[in-house]
């Protein structure tokens, strides 16, 4: 099902078995590692797709050429103490671990990622942003229906998001759903700095909301790789399960496209690279 072969129908493909055991269990303890270094004290930033509100806070903002770690909703006291276990506590970290952390590096510019970026049709690929995402279990929110080209944006579209699964991901412990064929529908919506540079809007383009039916869950064996189309709805559930859904994505633009100065993730002094 999805085969690479009809992403230009679907917009989504399926890479089963992608990713081999061996560097799934690295880049986990690596995972791990980073986080066992992580210091909270200080950071605040809740990553939420519902209000968008880490739109607003400067270390979101300048996180396109830095590693930062984002917490999930709810785990801050009002004093911004940590309400659990800090390897709990974690939405996200972002975003360009790709290009600064040489494990996040050689892992992304690996075979599995770059046979990937060819099988849909990219020719000249950069590495645009790479994002760890927990989804931990009772913890792990919600992301809402939208497509990556309003985040990543180029002139043409040309983004593609290549998700992995890193633990199994169910549809109880909250996998990917997405729309088959919705890629043809015209971007809804575009997220973008403001002319001042120091906040985020969400411009609407189109507010009729996707079709309801024809979502399809996509559960993925750890190793499995999807490829999302940058216009594809895709969204996945909170996980109410007592069973993690540690995932990894890398999205990646085509180099001949224009990447607009007021998108969210700038690199000032990190010029793109591809694999
Ligand atoms: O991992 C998830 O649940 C969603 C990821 C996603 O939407 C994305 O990478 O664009």
């Amino acid at each position: 099902m999805f085969a690479p072969a009809d992403f230009a129908e679907n917009g989504v493909a399926v890479f089963p078995d992608a990713v081999d055991r061996q560097s799934l269990d690295s880049i986990r303890v690596h995972i791990r590692h980073l986080v066992d270094e992580f210091d909270p004290a200080g950071v605040r930033t809740v990553f939420s797709t519902g209000d968008q509100s880490h739109g607003r806070d400067e270390y979101f903002l300048t996180s396109g050429d830095k590693t930062r770690f984002f917490f999930e909703d709810g785990v801050l006291d009002d004093a911004g103490d940590l309400l659990v276990d800090k390897h709990q506590s974690l939405n996200k970290i972002g975003h360009a671990m790709h290009d600064l952390d040489p494990t996040f590096s050689a892992f992304c510019r690996s075979a599995p990622f770059e046979q990937a970026t060819r099988a849909v049709g990219m020719l000249d690929p950069l590495l645009l942003q790479s994002m760890v995402i927990f989804k931990n279990p009772e913890i792990g929110g919600e992301v809402t229906p939208h497509t990556d080209h309003t985040f990543l944006w180029t002139e043409p579209q040309s983004v593609i998001g290549f998700w992995l699964a890193i633990d199994e991901a169910t549809e109880e412990n909250g996998c990917l759903w997405a729309l088959p064929g919705g890629h043809l529908i015209p971007a809804k919506s575009r997220f973008s700095r403001t002319p001042s540079g120091d906040a985020t809007e969400m411009i609407t383009l189109d507010d009729a909301p996707y079709p309801d039916n024809g979502w399809v869950p996509l559960p993925a064996a750890p190793g499995t790789l999807i490829a999302l189309h940058g216009t594809l709805p895709h969204r996945s559930a909170p996980n109410v399960s007592d069973k993690s859904r540690l995932a990894f994505t890398l999205h990646c633009i085509e180099a001949s496209a224009e990447y607009p100065a007021d998108n969210w993730l700038q690199r000032p002094e990190l010029p793109f690279r591809g694999f």
